[in-house]
């Protein structure tokens, strides 16, 4: 059986599979996403939905752009602000508002149908959202509930990058990518290995392709 990688996105395919080499296919796929305060449960009934169309090994990837100054926006509607406001008019905003402090998010989320140790169940904790939240506290809000009966167990991998949010530079990568800087430079100026080796994503990946060489 091989692994899916279960997306729309190109930019995230195309990152993933660098990272994973051969061991996953994309299947474009556009997933139910609950509306949620948190990239976890959203990731995770993802995995699921994935899981019963695919009928093989799935892994989706719910990620997003929060800015500390802002409570996080645009957090888990981040592909939704994209498409509406745009890149450039949310670099603006956190910019004139002096928010630039942010955060990148991903979180991973597998699902083989089969029974393994699974992640306690995420579940969405709107008031524990925000600036308040280190990317620590954040990642441990993942994993301290139970598992939920009857649903299919599911593996979260969590990643995040802190940066600012600058005047957009660059060309390569995607999303928001040119207006998030991290050691000087913008994703969207970082080589695609540069980028995965530092990401969000790649960090998510890197603990998800560890457990998954196990099992
Ligand atoms: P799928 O749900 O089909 O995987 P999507 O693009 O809708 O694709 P999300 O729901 O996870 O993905 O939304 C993520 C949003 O955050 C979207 O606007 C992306 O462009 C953006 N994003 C995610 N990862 C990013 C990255 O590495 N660099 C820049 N922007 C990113």
């Amino acid at each position: 059986m091989s692994l899916r990688y279960v997306t729309t996105n190109e930019g995230k395919t195309r990152e993933a599979l660098s990272y994973l080499d051969d061991d996953v296919t994309q299947l474009d796929y556009d997933y139910a996403e609950p509306q949620a305060d948190e990239l976890e449960p959203i990731a995770a009934a993802g995995a699921r939905e994935a899981y019963r169309v695919a009928g093989e090994p799935v892994i989706v990837d719910d990620a997003g752009l929060f800015i500390e100054g802002l409570d996080g926006f645009p957090g888990p509607y981040s592909a939704y602000v994209e498409h509406t406001l745009g890149v450039e008019r949310v670099g603006e905003i956190a910019r004139d508002a002096g928010a630039t402090r942010a955060a990148f998010r991903c979180v991973l989320a597998y699902c083989d149908g089969e029974p393994f140790a699974a992640t306690p169940e995420p579940v969405d904790r709107g008031e524990r959202r925000g600036q308040d939240l280190s990317a620590d506290d954040r990642d441990r809000a993942a994993t301290d509930d139970t598992v939920a009966e009857g649903e299919l167990p599911v593996k979260l991998f969590v990643g995040s990058v802190p940066g600012r949010i600058v005047e957009p530079r660059g060309d390569d990568g995607f999303g928001y990518d040119p207006i998030f800087e991290h050691d000087g430079q913008t994703f969207a100026e970082m080589a695609a290995d540069q980028k995965n080796a530092i990401s969000h994503r790649g960090r998510a990946l890197a603990t998800f392709a560890d457990w998954y060489a196990d099992r």
